[in-house]
């Protein structure tokens, strides 16, 4: 009995003992700076109001999360597209495309004429982009750009100045448009809003398309319609005309003509045709196009790829990326007009 008793109070003061050092490190990890966060704050504190001191404090109040490191490794692009494109494209996704076009018709047409972009893009890449509002992230956005600056993992490709750059927009964003900068949500990399604009992006395109002074990607339709709009007419789209058409593949096709990361736009319909990639559907011969090719799951598919694809690229590099967002758009667009 009292042995009992004396092992459970040992057993106790253990678990007490175990906590408080928990306790400590922990605060002592709260306080302690990331590693380069001295010479980032240095670095903001000349492109901006802000001094020094006040950038390490806010530093000082950002996490280190393992979850974003974990997201940053194992990206859905990295899937082949006959498994990229059931997350995207889905009866669910559709069906509340159409609605949210439906809801917003008014608001969507303006913004597709005042800056020449196709109306079911601008719906596609909100619907895939966060279900039309629904997912719009849940990590702060001063914890995933402080983990992706000072601990980018190890993936053989190096974005952490990326990410560095990204924060100090954050900060300088948030000076400009009086954002809580340690309340902001977004995505694990810090992507922001309906339209999921990064810190520069949203500094560079976001439109104030309500005119009441500020730009709200968050709760303003007409500045998440009209930003999205935006960054794409900035980026050359090209109102009506083609995004993709499937291609013909000849036996003898130059498969080095096929576009791995960069889709820009810098052979002709006719010398691709020449080259053995032909175009299923009639167009211009001198227009501009590269080549795609997907994994389906009984081989490769092959797709002449137009400015408009480039332009979707902006958005995100990948061309699954596009190619979801563009099947999406015709989807919505028949389900619009059916
Ligand atoms: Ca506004």
């Amino acid at each position: 009995m009292q042995n009992t008793v004396l092992e459970g109070t040992l057993l106790f003061m253990k678990r007490t003992l175990a906590l408080a050092l928990v306790m400590i490190l922990s605060t002592s990890c709260l306080a302690q700076q990331h590693p380069g966060a001295e010479e980032f704050a240095a670095k903001v504190a000349l492109e901006s109001d802000l001094d020094k001191q006040e950038v390490l404090r806010l530093l000082q109040g950002a996490r280190f999360k393992q979850s974003i490191v974990d997201a940053m490794t194992r990206p859905a692009e990295g899937k082949p597209w006959h498994m990229y494109r059931p997350i995207f494209i889905t009866d669910k996704r559709i069906n509340g495309g159409v609605a949210f076009w439906r809801e917003h018709e008014e608001l969507i047409n303006k913004a597709a004429e005042r800056f020449g972009v196709d109306p079911q893009i601008i719906v596609a890449i909100i619907g895939v982009e966060t279900f039309y509002g629904r997912i719009t992230g849940s990590y702060r956005v001063l914890d995933a750009l402080t983990t992706l600056s000072f601990y980018y993992p190890d993936t053989g490709n190096d974005r952490s100045s990326f990410f560095s750059r990204e924060l100090m927009n954050f900060i300088l964003l948030g000076e400009e448009e009086g954002l809580p900068l340690t309340d902001v949500k977004g995505s694990y990399a810090g992507a922001m809003g309906l339209g999921q604009f990064m810190p520069s992006s949203y500094r560079e395109y976001a439109v104030d398309l309500d005119g009441d002074g500020r730009r709200d990607l968050w709760s303003s339709m007409d500045d998440v319609i009209g930003s999205v709009a935006n960054y794409l007419h900035r980026h050359g789209w090209q109102y009506g005309k083609p995004v993709t058409f499937p291609a013909r593949v000849r036996d003898d096709a130059n498969m080095d003509l096929v576009s791995r990361r960069d889709f820009k736009v810098k052979m002709t319909v006719d010398e691709l045709a020449a080259g053995g990639f032909e175009s299923t559907v009639p167009v211009s011969g001198d227009s501009l196009a590269a080549v795609a090719r997907l994994e389906e799951a009984d081989g490769m598919s092959y797709w002449l790829t137009f400015k408009n694809f480039y332009v979707i690229t902006r958005y995100n590099r990948s061309p699954l990326y596009a190619m979801a967002v563009f099947e999406l758009s015709e989807a919505l667009k028949a389900g619009l007009e059916g």
